[in-house]
């Protein structure tokens, strides 16, 4: 069986405070191997399309506006269980609250906007996987 892979995505404000390379350094510290890698100006097709379970909550359409706002990072990576991996490595949703010692709980703060700024994505499940890398590594 080959090892499983999930999408992690460096998100706009990731990206924009030069967090990259420390993020990346997480992924390849816990033993996760880089498959593939890109920067991606996402477009609105492709946004709506990764967040379709999100959309009509109060969130989204800010949700849509920051991750247009500048380019992102998609990466393809690979492991045993690094979907729940990279999840446990990311922590929680709220970057205030979100674990110390995780990337969020480190790296991340509320800033006062009306979507959570939190650093990065992962996929939550193989079936998400699966779809968010044909999406963004299409
Ligand atoms: P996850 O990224 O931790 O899996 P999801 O529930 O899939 O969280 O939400 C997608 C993204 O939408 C989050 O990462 C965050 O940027 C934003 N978001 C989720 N819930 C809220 C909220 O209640 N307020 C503001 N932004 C949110």
């Amino acid at each position: 069986m080959s090892a499983e892979e999930t999408l992690i995505l460096v998100k706009p404000d990731g990206v924009a405070r030069g967090l990259t390379g420390e993020i990346l350094r997480r992924i390849e510290a816990k033993g996760y191997t880089l498959v593939d890698l890109r920067l991606v100006d996402a477009d609105r097709e492709l946004l709506a399309a990764h967040y379709a379970e999100h959309e009509g909550k109060p969130f989204y359409e800010p949700l849509i506006e920051f991750m247009s706002s500048g380019p992102t990072v998609a990466i393809r990576a690979a492991g045993e269980r690094v979907i729940e991996g990279f999840r446990s490595l990311a922590g929680t949703t709220d970057p205030t609250t979100a674990a110390p010692g995780t990337i969020r709980g480190d790296l991340g703060r509320d800033w006062g906007l009306k979507v959570q700024q939190n650093l990065v994505h992962g996929s939550d499940s193989p079936e998400s996987a699966e779809r968010e890398l044909a999406l963004w590594f299409a």
